[in-house]
């Protein structure tokens, strides 16, 4: 018989590669999806099915991580030897906005998880979607005995659920992991973080669509890795013998910066730096383009994308995964830019530059219709 596994968040960027992931593994699957006026789906409709055909493997469910009376009757109903909790307000910058909101959905939210698993009875295994942003302004390298030292209101819930599962583990005897995750980017990563703006802003820019980026604090370092990589982990941490928490990252980290000027480089505009603050822009140095001259401003810096309190510098030390879950990350820095500035070409009906898409076939990663292949 299948297994059966439940997302909540499984229309993120993290819980579609999930099901696809798991949906390859032959398990049935179950997501939590929002209530919304729009369609909120777009990440896995390609895999979703009419749950009326005998081969449906993945079904829907409407519900709220605010609402614990849905999550009780869902999680007895599907009885999952699973669940995959990534269901979050996951904007570090928003939740400055929305503290409250943050701490009820980020934090409680997998308060109610855990109680509504304990109230039903159902013996299931449950992964917490950790962050790096724990972490905060503890120095890198980071790992899992590094104290948290979180700097917003998204870090702050995400300590809160991070110690939640901690203590259902210990005093409920569930199997309950923490999976530590730092960043980790691809062509499904929501708009407003940074990589993706930032790729998404090229093509326009050639496309004369946009005239300038606007962008916030350039020389904070990210440890960014491949997310269809990422989801593995999250598996591979309920198929140990027992619960533990894992730090997931790739030992590498760049600046906002860094990213930046790869990312111009690949599609063909080499830009630099003057002036300083919040004066200081990226200017054109060459283009491959007869109508971007060198001189033309390019990124600006918008003091609102700006963090009251930021996290500068994230670094991955991975050795616990590396060892007990034989789990190490393919894709690189360089290579994650590539790929994501060629889907967002490809995106704007622009001709990619080619290289993202062999990268992806040389390494054998491949998460289309079902068939999600990572070698
Ligand atoms: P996304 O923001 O792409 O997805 C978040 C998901 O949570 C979406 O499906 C969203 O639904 C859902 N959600 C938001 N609010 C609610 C709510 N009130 N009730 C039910 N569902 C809700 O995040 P990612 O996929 O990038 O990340 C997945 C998880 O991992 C998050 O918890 C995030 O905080 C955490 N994380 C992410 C990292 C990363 O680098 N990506 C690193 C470390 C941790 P909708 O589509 O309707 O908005
Ligand atoms: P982060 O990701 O806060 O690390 O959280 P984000 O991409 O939002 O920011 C990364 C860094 O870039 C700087 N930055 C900007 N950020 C955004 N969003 N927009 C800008 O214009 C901009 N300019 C500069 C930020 O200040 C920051 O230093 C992500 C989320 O997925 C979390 O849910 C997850 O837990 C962590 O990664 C690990």
């Amino acid at each position: 018989m299948s297994k059966i596994a439940l997302i909540t968040g499984i229309t993120g960027q993290d819980g579609s590669y999930l099901a696809e992931f798991l949906l390859s593994k032959g398990y049935e699957v179950h997501g939590l999806i929002r209530r919304a006026s729009t369609f909120n789906t777009g990440r896995i409709d390609h895999i979703y099915k009419d749950s009326h055909l005998p081969e449906t493997k993945l079904f829907l469910h409407y519900g709220d991580m605010a609402d614990s009376g849905q999550l009780i009757g869902l999680i007895y109903d599907v009885q999952p030897d699973e669940i995959y909790h990534l269901g979050a307000q996951s904007h570090v910058r928003v939740s400055f906005d929305m503290p409250e909101y943050t701490g009820d959905i980020t934090g409680l939210g997998t308060t109610r998880v855990l109680e509504a698993i304990k109230r039903s009875g159902i013996k299931t295994k449950f992964y917490q979607a950790s962050s790096s942003e724990m972490f905060g302004a503890s120095p890198p390298p980071q790992n899992e005995n590094t104290p948290f030292h979180p700097r917003s209101p998204y870090a702050v819930a995400k300590v809160y659920s991070y110690w939640m599962t901690v203590n259902y583990r210990e005093g409920a005897n569930l199997f309950a992991c923490n999976g530590i995750l730092f960043n980790h980017e691809s062509p499904r990563r929501g708009e407003t973080f940074v990589t993706r703006k930032i790729t998404r802003a090229i093509p326009d820019i050639i496309a004369g669509k946009q005239k300038k980026l606007f962008l916030g604090n350039l020389d904070s370092k990210r440890d960014w890795g491949f997310a269809p990589e990422y989801v593995e982990c999250q598996w591979l941490m309920l198929q140990q013998d027992e619960p533990k928490d894992y730090v997931i990252g790739t030992g590498e980290s760049h600046s906002v910066r860094e990213f930046v000027e790869l990312a111009f480089k690949y599609a063909g505009i080499e830009i630099e730096w003057r002036g300083n603050g919040v004066d200081e822009k990226g200017v054109i140095v060459s283009s491959s383009f007869s109508d971007m001259k060198a001189g033309e401003v390019l990124v600006e810096i918008d003091s609102r994308y700006f963090r009251p309190t930021e996290v500068d510098y994230l670094l991955a030390d991975i050795s616990k995964a590396k060892k007990q879950l034989g789990w190490s990350p393919n894709v690189t820095f360089n290579e994650l830019v590539k790929i994501m500035v060629d889907s967002d070409m490809e995106l704007a009906g622009l001709a990619p530059i080619g290289e993202g898409q062999k990268i992806l076939n040389t390494k054998g990663i491949d998460w289309t219709e079902n068939k999600m292949t990572i070698k």
